[in-house]
């Protein structure tokens, strides 16, 4: 039933096997299939508007009201949303193999709730489900808010709310965005020919006192616990992946799955991996987001194109 072709998958399992140090760099692919939308290329949510402008501090100072109806949508989207098949695949191999770990760009929460271990698990970007106060003289650090809507005004009208399996043959990402620009759309009939930038489209105006702020200083505005452009990797997380890279003995084999690989520093560590011994599995829908551009992969590398979330458990059985 695997459209995996059959040499790779053996060459690729015959690698596994022998491999004992393992990284994994994740990106939002995996969780497509889960209904997720990704960041860029097709099924992407904001493609039309970038939603990469929106997960910065600029974006935040100016309108903070748009950026957290972005991110309470993320939120809520994200809890409905299951862990796939990949998630899981993950997971167990972090189970049965210590040394191997997870880099994550997603903020969705899906690796975890699929299992993975926390101490294999390192959340490169932060997670929608962190808070913390944007106050410079308060430390409010808040994990594991699920509370959804995170306050009453970031309510989503409930019936738009679900995410719906397709009508058409839509996917699931689609679905998605059509539901977000729903969500935005309350008086336009056509929702898929509107997008954010749309001056037609009315933004709910939030009054700023009915954003979330913070409970320990009274008066900070929280902010979602994310990685924006510009801003510094969690100064930790950091340290346990360098502390992993640079141990002296050779790392086997780094997966790339479900990323453009775009971003740095996540993108630079498959480099860093392979600076180190690794050979690279890519996994994604798209050859041309091979790390590094067409010419990326070298001898003994694999590229599996296709769903994540039917491509990780088969090799990685
Ligand atoms: C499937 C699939 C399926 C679909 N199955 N596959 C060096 C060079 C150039 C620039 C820089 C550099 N170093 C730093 C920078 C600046 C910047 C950067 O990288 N810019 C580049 C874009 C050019 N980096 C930063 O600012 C970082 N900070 C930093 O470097 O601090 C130090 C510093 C500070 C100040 C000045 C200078 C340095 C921070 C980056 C933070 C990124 N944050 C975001 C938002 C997080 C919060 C949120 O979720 O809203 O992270 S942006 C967004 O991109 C998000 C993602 O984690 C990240 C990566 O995207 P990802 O996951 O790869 O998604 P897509 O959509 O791009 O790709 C999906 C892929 O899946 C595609 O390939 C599909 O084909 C595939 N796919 N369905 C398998 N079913």
């Amino acid at each position: 039933s695997s459209s995996i072709p059959k040499a790779d998958l053996e060459s690729f399992s015959n690698h596994l096997k022998q491999s004992r140090r393992i990284l994994a760099l994740l990106g939002a692919g995996l969780s497509a299939s889960s209904g997720l939308p990704t960041f860029r290329g097709t099924g992407g949510l904001w493609r039309s508007h970038e939603a990469t402008s929106l997960a910065t501090p600029e974006a935040f100072a100016q309108d903070a009201a748009l950026v957290w109806q972005f991110y309470s949508y993320r939120r809520h989207m994200a809890l409905q949303a299951q862990p796939n098949l990949a998630h899981h695949a993950l997971a167990a191999l972090a189970r049965r193999n210590p040394e191997f770990i997870t880099l994550s760009q997603n903020v969705d929460g899906l690796s975890q709730r699929a299992g993975h271990r926390a101490s294999q698990l390192h959340l490169l970007h932060g997670s929608l489900f962190d808070v913390r106060c944007t106050a410079f003289d308060c430390d409010f650090i808040q994990q594991n808010n699920f509370t959804d809507p995170i306050v009453p005004a970031l309510a989503i009208p409930r019936e738009q709310a679900q995410l719906k399996p397709s009508e058409t043959d839509n996917t699931g990402a689609e679905a998605a965005s059509s539901l977000y620009n729903a969500m935005h759309t309350a008086n336009a009939s056509s929702a898929k020919e509107l997008d954010i930038s749309d001056d037609r489209i009315e933004i709910p105006q939030i009054p700023h006192d009915e954003l979330p702020h913070c409970p320990q200083c009274g008066d900070g505005l929280l902010r979602p616990g994310v990685v924006w452009f510009g801003e510094t990797l969690p100064r930790r997380t950091m340290a346990a992946v360098d502390a992993f890279i640079d141990e002296p003995r050779k790392i086997d084999l780094i997966l790339v799955v479900g990323t453009s690989a775009k971003v740095y520093p996540a993108a630079g560590y498959v480099d860093e991996a392979r600076a180190k011994g690794a050979k690279v599995a890519v996994v994604n829908m798209d050859r041309k987001d091979t790390p590094g551009g067409p010419g990326g992969l070298q001898e003994g590398d694999w590229f599996f194109e296709g769903d994540a979330s039917k491509i990780l458990p088969e090799i990685l059985k």
